[in-house]
């Protein structure tokens, strides 16, 4: 019994709903070309077509009326995705005609494919591991160039392989351990485990291995600031020019831009990149003490923005300088923490900045000087104290992270078992742990509830 239930025949819409020029319906299970044979144009053409070969015919409907002239690719086991007979039929791309051509498959024996399912036969089949089947679903969500490439590093195994090479050394940490614990009647061998009490037989090997394993903790950061992006929030006295910069940033003119304090008293919000990182950037109503009702709640709304904002762009008009307002707000203590960026605004006519305000960024949002340098800032405000540019292999989902965290304690203990002069057979046990943690991100080691979350998150088609 696999966690989907059974091994039926599957078929899903691969491709996004709605009108284009091709539409793409996937199909997979060990009877499925036979079923589709059954309502197209060229039946025995299908049914002996070999793997990797196209077939032309028309999909056919009740009465064998046409529904639409396709080409169907098709795979033989074990050379598919999901490592069944498979079939993809493309055909074109419109509600009526995907619907009809899904209805003609329901006759025909196919039942919907579930979330993640034709991912989950191929894991099933041994075609990919688990980190690899996850990358399947940071590659459809990789929104800039950096998060769709280390997407494809994981797709291409290379997780895979190293939290591979990183169990194999712990297994020989372990086999070291065990080969003392099983012998440890032997006279022998009991004289050396003695000697060895305080220290794993290789604890150089355990070392390494825990630094690898911190490596990989420390990369989750970066891989989920570059998958999942960052909030930036524009917050300023009103006229800073908040708006002049969200556009300037956004380069478009989105949000309005007027001499009157007070305008923008909704936020707007805008997904850009910045140095690779994606940001949804919101440029929020002026921050002050308002009688009108509708600026205030946009007052409102901005300060609440700014809780859950990664990183806070706090513009001073620089033909002003910093007021008691700004000042006031600055130490309210509304940002909760977040990083701040404080940003000296209207540089083309603006007074120099004071000595003491070095930590600005002079910007004009009328010009566009300083803007690269405040995108710099962002980006290394966001990365924080990590190495954006380490070309190593790092860990993206919260399933695999946390997996990483609990084998790179059970490592650490052994380590501090060892070196508190533990016995063996104390610290055996922890990197017993480690190891099915480990084996457990690949999906060596799997339950049906891991696999249900994490399938369960994928889209349909998948
Ligand atoms: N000279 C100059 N004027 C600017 C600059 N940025 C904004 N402004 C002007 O300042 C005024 C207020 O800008 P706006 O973006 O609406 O400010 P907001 O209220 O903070 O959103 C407008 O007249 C803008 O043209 C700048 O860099 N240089
Ligand atoms: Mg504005």
């Amino acid at each position: 019994m696999t966690l989907y239930g059974d091994d039926s025949s599957i078929a899903a819409l691969a491709t996004p709903p709605g009108r284009g020029a091709l539409a793409v319906v996937r199909t997979s299970g060990k009877d499925a070309i036979d079923r589709l044979a059954s309502c197209v144009s060229a039946p025995r053409k299908l049914k002996t077509a070999p793997g990797n070969t196209i077939v032309y015919g028309w999909i056919l409907g009740k009465n064998r009326s046409r529904i639409d002239e396709t080409v169907i690719s098709v795979y033989r086991a074990p050379k598919s995705y999901t490592g069944e007979d498979a079939a993809d039929i493309s055909c074109h791309g419109g509600y009526a005609v995907v619907h009809a051509v899904m209805e003609t498959l329901h006759n025909a024996g196919f039942r919907d494919a579930l979330p993640g399912e034709f991912t989950f036969r191929a894991f099933m089949n041994n075609k990919i591991d688990l980190t690899r089947a996850e990358s399947v679903m940071e590659i459809v969500s990789a929104q800039t160039g950096r998060a769709h490439t280390s997407a494809v590093r994981r797709l291409s195994g290379d997780l895979e392989a190293e939290i591979r090479a990183i169990k194999e050394k712990l297994v020989q940490v372990l086999a070291g351990a065990e080969l003392f614990l099983d012998y440890s009647e032997d006279e022998y061998m009991e004289t050396n485990a003695n000697e060895h009490a305080g220290s794993l037989p290789d604890q150089a090997l355990a070392r390494e291995v825990r630094a690898a394993l911190q490596h990989l903790a420390d990369s989750f950061h970066i891989e989920k600031l570059y998958q999942e992006g960052a909030r930036a929030v524009i917050a300023g006295r009103p006229n800073a020019g908040k708006s002049s910069l969200f556009n300037r940033l956004v380069k478009e003119d989105r949000a309005i831009v007027t001499e009157t304090p007070g305008t923008t008293r909704d936020w707007l919000e805008a997904r850009i990149a910045v140095e690779g990182i994606p940001v949804r950037l919101a440029d929020t109503a002026g921050i002050r003490d308002s009688g009108d009702a509708v600026e205030k709640i946009g007052v409102e709304r901005s300060l609440e923005l700014i809780t859950c904002a990664d990183v806070i762009l706090y513009i001073v008009d620089g033909t002003t300088g910093l007021t008691a307002e700004d000042t006031q707000f600055l130490h309210s203590g509304a940002f909760h923490g977040a990083p701040l960026i404080m940003v000296w605004n209207k540089a083309d006519c603006a007074r120099e900045m004071p000595e003491n305000h070095a930590g600005m960024v002079r910007v004009s949002a009328k010009t566009g000087e300083g803007i690269a340098t405040l995108c710099a800032r962002i980006a290394e405000t966001l990365v924080a104290d990590h190495d954006a540019h380490d070309e190593r292999v790092g860990v993206a989902s919260t399933r695999q992270k946390t997996l990483i965290d609990k084998a790179l304690a059970c490592t650490a203990d052994a380590l501090a078992l060892a070196d508190a002069g533990q016995a063996l057979d104390i610290i055996a046990p922890s990197l017993r742990e480690a190891v099915n943690c480990l084996g457990e991100i690949t999906g060596e080691v799997s339950t049906a509830d891991i696999l249900d979350v994490m399938f369960g998150s994928f889209c349909v088609g998948k």
